[in-house]
């Protein structure tokens, strides 16, 4: 597979600092540097291993080290220090020896796949002797694959419990892969970032307002269209009519997009009035008439659990509900409402709890998600860490470790490194090269410069799918 990466971005420049220095403090005679990734613990006991395709992609493949940018390098880390300690000769040799492609192998769990925290998802050693100082030179870029990974484990779990509500109080699934939608962009940190973490959260859902995720799963996870969206008003397409003029705005997105889905925000000035006195109201019958889809009403302010259900509510007595199969109640077809406020995997819970002691369905409701889903995570979330295992020094292998005495979770495992699954079905990496490398679930995704595996995004979500939702579609699909 030809991944050439931008022709513009030098890799040599994309490391810490204090790696430029580490070819020169290696044991004398060093033949291999083999490291390890893993999440040493963290939030969530289970993390969704996503997002190496892309860096490797994005910097990694093809002729990668030229000329120019050794030069430019070079002349960079000479001013950065004020003295040559970059290593020119070995980036020559590379030049030189492999017309610029990298002589290094990853091997990783296939992207999407649930792996339980403390075990080995990816390693990376050098293909040759001379190389082993060119290891450890990409941790910095490699262990980036933090955020994509805690993206789609945070937004994973909080499927996991939109799932068991569901499941309790809906008949069926079908509405899950849109109940999560994404309003993060501009709360990311970079139109790079949100689209990584965009397309992370895609690996669980389908509903997205961040379009950057969408480009990002077309051009490295080969999805043509991974997310999707409706007509929607923010606050200044309705306080422009003017206090007086809201209901004159909500007529408007009733009139201009007259059937499917449209969603409103309505809280503008007082919630309770604008669903009892404008939607359940002046405009009852507009609503009532919609086809193929539904009106979303959008409260946007007060605390969620209390506020979602109050609209429930409102929105009954105007619209009327009826009683699922499961006992539930559910609006008309024709209305639903959408909560975008304040939405956190620690907050969905207690939103989707009062619906249920209050006898709503799930399915009446949908959420937005955007600072907590997109930002509010971080390397230590998952505790994600990059260390080396194994070396080679004067023909010797030596099992590499560290174990500080302060404090014993920075332990980190020693030797070559298998992933392997027991009898029982649990997931364990067999340290010191015990492991039955035929056994492995590490596989090489790349070696000297070229991608050998490319995941499509429907490998990858049929990977990460949650449990109930694998066994709901069998239970169907026996019972047919
Ligand atoms: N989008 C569903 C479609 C999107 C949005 C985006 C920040 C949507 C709102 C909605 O219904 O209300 C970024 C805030 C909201």
């Amino acid at each position: 597979m030809a991944y050439q990466a931008a022709g513009t971005d030098n890799i040599l420049l994309v490391t810490d600092s204090y790696k430029v220095t580490h070819h020169m403090q290696y044991p004398p005679n060093t033949t291999n540097v083999y490291s390890y990734f893993e999440s040493r613990g963290g939030k969530f006991e289970k993390t969704v291993f996503f997002g190496l395709q892309y860096i490797i992609k994005r910097w990694l493949c093809g002729k990668v080290v030229t000329e120019e940018k050794i030069q430019e390098a070079k002349e960079l880390y000479h001013k950065h220090f004020m003295k040559d300690h970059f290593n020119v000769e070995g980036w020559r040799y590379i030049l030189e020896t492999y017309d610029g492609h990298l002589p290094i192998r990853i091997k990783s769990v296939p992207e999407g796949m649930v792996v339980p925290y403390k075990n080995v998802l990816f390693t990376v050693e050098n293909t040759d002797p001379k190389c082993h100082w060119l290891t450890n030179y990409f941790e910095t870029l490699l262990v980036q694959v933090w955020y994509p990974m805690t993206v789609a484990t945070n937004s994973r779990y909080q499927k996991e419990i939109i799932a068991k509500y569901l499941d309790e109080t809906a008949e069926t699934l079908d509405k899950l892969p849109f109940m999560l939608h994404d309003f993060g962009f501009r709360g990311s940190s970079s139109v790079e970032s949100a689209g990584i973490g965009g397309c992370s959260h895609l690996v669980n859902f389908m509903g997205t307002d961040t379009i950057a995720g969408i480009t990002t799963a077309r051009r490295y996870y080969g999805c043509d269209i991974a997310g999707f969206s409706i007509p929607a008003a923010e606050h200044s397409t309705i306080t422009t009519w003017g206090k007086d003029g809201e209901v004159e705005a909500f007529r408007n997105m009733l009139t201009r997009f007259p059937d499917g889905l449209v969603a409103c925000v309505s809280d503008s000035y007082n919630i309770w009035d604008a669903c009892e006195k404008v939607w359940g109201g002046k405009l009852k019958s507009l609503v009532e008439q919609r086809k193929n889809g539904s009106l979303v009403v959008r409260p946007d302010s007060g605390d969620p659990p209390t506020v979602v259900v109050q609209v429930l509510d409102i929105l009954a007595k105007c619209f009327g509900k009826s009683l699922n199969k499961k006992g539930y109640y559910l609006l008309p077809p024709y209305i639903r409402v959408i909560q975008g406020d304040g939405i956190s995997y620690e907050t969905l819970g207690a939103i989707l709890e009062n619906m249920k002691i209050n006898k709503w369905s799930a399915e009446n409701l949908a959420f937005g998600s955007g600072g907590a889903l997109l930002q509010r995570l971080d390397r230590d979330t998952q505790k994600c860490a990059f260390k080396c295992s194994y070396a080679v020094c004067n023909g010797k292998e030596v099992n590499v470790y560290k174990a500080p005495i302060t404090d014993p979770g920075k332990k980190s495992k020693k030797g070559r490194l298998t992933l392997e699954k027991t009898k029982d079905g649990n997931f364990v990496t067999v340290e010191e090269g015990a492991g039955d490398v035929k056994k492995d679930i590490l596989e090489t995704v790349f070696e000297n410069g070229k991608l050998l595996k490319d995941f499509s995004f429907d490998e990858v979500r049929a990977n990460a799918e949650i449990d109930l939702v694998n066994q709901r579609k069998k239970e169907k699909s026996d019972s047919q």
